[in-house]
């Protein structure tokens, strides 16, 4: 699934950025922005971290139709430095995290069409800009992403990027926070998505473990349905002061002797916040079976 140079589509610049070209959407792509985006809205109520809507709300994302990125540049850029930029679709991971270690988000151009609604293999507007975008108006979470990608860009280099990506994947894409509220999410993948936004947070089947950066790395996930673990931070903050300033070498020279770890695997150590059921993993399999 990786991208390579070679994919690069000719219309694409060297790092993959295309014009966003936003008079080229048609009515039927800003009614499904529309739709995806009262639906979440909804769904999110009492579910989603307080500096998500904050993110919206600074952003005001709340207009109708897809945002056009000029727009929505001379709100971000103001709050934390960071611009969105458009991409066909994925990119190459180590300009993906050239990208982000400067503070520029990549995002896909396209709107899914009602085929694609549940279940799509390239991000596309909705999951980078609704999913990604109001966090980067936060400034730790904005500092975090950063972060990010200059350990990935360090991580490539010490052929470590499948360990780092799974810090990615439990944390921005799937994380749960922990909050004086209750659990509350905040990983882009989720809340994207309107039937995740439910299981991540409600559902017994999943485990809920108490994010630990070692174990994180460990582990394997899923990119075909529903998380069987996901892992809670206790703030930003928290995920900030234990992922920067570190060199994670030595961690990679560690991990490298060491097994990965199941989807749904539990260890004595961890900090089990649910025990899942794994009722609904364990259905899908034998549907499949
Ligand atoms: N490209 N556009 C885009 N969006 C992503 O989230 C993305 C990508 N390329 C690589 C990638 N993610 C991940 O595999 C890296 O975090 C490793
Ligand atoms: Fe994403």
């Amino acid at each position: 699934m990786e991208k390579d140079a070679a994919d690069r589509p000719a219309h694409a610049a060297e790092d993959w950025t295309i014009p966003q070209d936003w008079g080229r959407y048609d009515a039927a792509d800003h009614v499904m922005w529309d739709r995806l985006f009262e639906r979440q809205a909804h769904m999110l109520e009492g579910r989603v971290v307080p500096e998500f809507l904050a993110g919206l709300d600074i952003l005001r994302m709340d207009r109708p139709g897809i945002p056009d990125f000029r727009a929505l540049n001379e709100r971000l850029m103001p709050a934390t430095g960071w611009q969105v930029v458009a991409v066909p679709g994925l990119v190459p991971d180590r300009l993906f995290f050239d990208h982000l270690a400067n503070r520029r988000f990549p995002a896909g151009r396209f709107i899914r069409t009602p085929s694609q609604e549940d279940y799509l293999e390239e991000p596309d507007i909705f999951h980078d800009v609704f999913g990604h975008v109001p966090l980067l108006a936060n400034p730790v979470f904005a500092d975090y992403m950063q972060a990010y990608g200059r350990g990935g860009l360090r991580a490539d280099g010490l052929g470590a990027i499948e360990k780092l990506a799974r810090l990615y994947w439990y944390t921005v894409e799937f994380g749960l926070i922990d909050t004086p509220q209750g659990l509350r999410l905040y990983g882009a993948g989720i809340v994207s998505s309107n039937a995740e936004s439910h299981f991540a947070l409600e559902d017994p089947s999943p485990n809920r473990i108490g994010f630990d950066l070692k174990r994180i790395m460990r582990t394997r996930y899923r990119i075909d349905d529903f998380q069987q673990s996901y892992f809670v931070i206790d703030s930003f903050e928290q995920l900030l002061a234990q992922t920067t300033g570190a060199d994670f070498a030595p961690l990679y020279a560690d991990l490298a002797g060491l097994p990965d770890l199941d989807t749904d695997a539990i260890l004595p150590g961890d900090r089990v916040l649910t025990r899942g059921t794994q009722a609904y993993a364990q259905k899908k399999e034998e549907e499949l079976s």
